[in-house]
């Protein structure tokens, strides 16, 4: 008894389809470093101050007293607390802090600041107390208030060193600065891409409101955005 293999062809649509599939990939995939998608996909080659002469910035503070500065601390304490792949979810702890994995772009802020031995808890609350006209009214609330970005917009503006938000000053950025977009919030890398522009540490969708894991917390994706309203150095 004989076995006739049955072949299954792609049909004339299917074999254009999937040929350009193919040349866009291998597209995006050696020009990675200067098209946004295939920066976001595939990611590309990455810098350090050394590669453009920019001096690394130590500060001269040490709020904890471990040793170590608070600007190092705070970009450690980011790639720590991105290294447990949080879960993105938005949800209300009653002790402020979340305590299952899950966080939004925040929680980010929140944690590197918290292993240069700042509790964002702690200081925002203080900060709403001293001066309440400066936030919204909606404030009032220890476990929550500082899980919000615009209050830590408002915090930061008045409590950090504000810098430019010019990203072709790329000697201004610094691993450990504090960004701040429409709705979103996250640590400057100490990683640069091509043009100098360093990385992103942060958590969440690209709009700032992503609902799922990201498989990767540390993006080229500073440069897309254009809807930056802060920068800020707390070291
Ligand atoms: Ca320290």
């Amino acid at each position: 008894m004989s076995h006739v293999r049955k072949r299954y062809y792609l049909k004339t649509p299917g074999k254009i389809i999937v040929a350009g599939a193919i040349v866009l990939i291998i597209y995006l995939i050696f020009h990675r470093e200067i098209t946004g998608l295939g920066r976001l996909l595939f990611g590309g080659k990455t810098y350090t101050n050394a590669d453009f002469d920019i001096p690394d910035y130590i500060s001269s503070r040490d709020t904890d007293g471990d040793g170590i500065d608070d600007q190092s601390d705070i970009l450690a304490g980011a790639r720590e607390y991105v290294s447990k792949r949080p879960v993105y979810e938005s949800k209300y702890y009653s002790g402020g802090w979340p305590d299952d994995n899950c966080g939004v772009c925040t929680d980010v802020v929140a944690n590197a600041l918290r292993a240069a031995g700042y509790d964002l808890k702690e200081l925002v609350s203080e900060d709403i107390a001293a001066a309440p006209g400066e936030y919204d009214d909606d404030c009032g609330d220890d476990n929550i208030d500082f899980r919000r970005v615009r209050n830590l917009l408002t915090y930061f503006k008045r409590h950090a060193l504000s810098l430019t938000t010019d990203f072709s000053e790329i000697a201004e950025w610094q691993g450990g600065d504090i960004v701040v977009f429409k709705g979103h919030i996250g640590i400057v890398s100490d990683k640069r891409n091509r043009h100098g522009v360093p990385l992103l540490i942060h958590h969440g969708g690209s709009n700032g409101e992503g609902s799922r894991s990201r498989p990767d917390y540390e993006e080229d994706v500073l440069d897309l955005r254009n809807d930056i309203s802060g920068h800020f150095r707390v070291g």
